[in-house]
């Protein structure tokens, strides 16, 4: 269970964020409301949230999630492939520090984003990406060992983040999207298959048994339910214009 959660208020340079969705520029006032509801939303699941400022210099910066792993004793501060938002993590790294003694740090050339990182119990699969290097995923490794954690890697072929299609909810399912069906990396869990037209809705959010699913994909919300999940829905589309998901939102970890 989780019982906290860091996010970052959107800002008004997010126009100029990295975006291969084609859907249009985001709407800056809408993504506020909508990230309001995020945050309410996690905070009604019981999660204490802190919420950042938002930061003119990163108009990424609201995607937190690709700036830190966390563990159940300790934080990876990653070191992101997309050049604009390496600095991201210097800005979020005294809020980190605050919070853990263990402070851990992935290394040049090294490269990794949180949104590669699907942690499942104590095993953690690591997507090699655009964004994540197989040097970037062994330093990972070496780290979680150092805590008694286990991880493997995965490569990805066409998506951008491990997350953008799949995602484990806790209880055994795993949702799954295109390349990682058949993967058999993934092949002894349970899958909830997300239909082709539903592609976005891969990346849902398992938060203390309630599951977040962005609104609009009402085949991805009735299979969840159908698995005895709690469903919620989140209208995220300002995040979506910038290929950002219900995860990318936040930070979640209990302590
Ligand atoms: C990017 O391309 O880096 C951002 N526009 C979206 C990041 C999404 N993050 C995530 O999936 N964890």
């Amino acid at each position: 269970m989780f019982t906290r959660a860091i996010v970052r208020k959107p800002c008004e340079a997010m126009i100029d964020g990295i975006s291969t969705a084609g859907l249009g520029l985001p709407d800056y006032e809408l993504a506020c409301r909508q990230h309001a509801d995020y945050v309410t939303g996690l905070e009604g699941c019981g999660l204490a949230v802190t919420v950042l400022p938002a930061d003119l210099e990163y108009p990424d910066g609201t995607f937190v999630e690709d700036t830190a792993i966390m563990l159940p004793s300790g934080v990876i501060l990653t070191r992101p492939g997309a050049i604009s938002r390496r600095g991201e993590v210097e800005r979020i790294r005294p809020t980190l520090e605050s919070l853990f003694n263990n402070v851990s740090v992935i290394e040049s050339p090294g490269t990794l984003e949180g949104g590669d990182v699907l942690m499942v119990g104590s095993h953690f699969y690591i997507g090699i990406s655009e964004r994540t290097n197989h040097d970037g995923a062994k330093q990972m490794i070496g780290i979680l060992e150092k805590h008694g954690l286990t991880g493997t890697m995965v490569h990805l072929k066409e998506m951008l983040h491990l997350k953008s299609g799949v995602s484990y909810l806790e209880g055994g399912n795993l949702l799954v999207y295109g390349e990682f069906v058949a993967n058999p990396k993934f092949s002894k869990f349970p899958k909830l298959r997300i239909d082709e037209s539903e592609a976005y809705a891969a990346n849902s959010l398992w938060v203390n048994d309630t599951v977040f699913v962005p609104q609009g994909y009402p085949m991805t919300a009735l299979t969840i339910k159908s698995k005895g999940y709690v469903v919620k829905l989140l209208d995220v589309s300002e995040f979506q214009k910038l290929d950002g998901g219900l995860s990318c939102l936040s930070l979640r970890f209990s302590g």
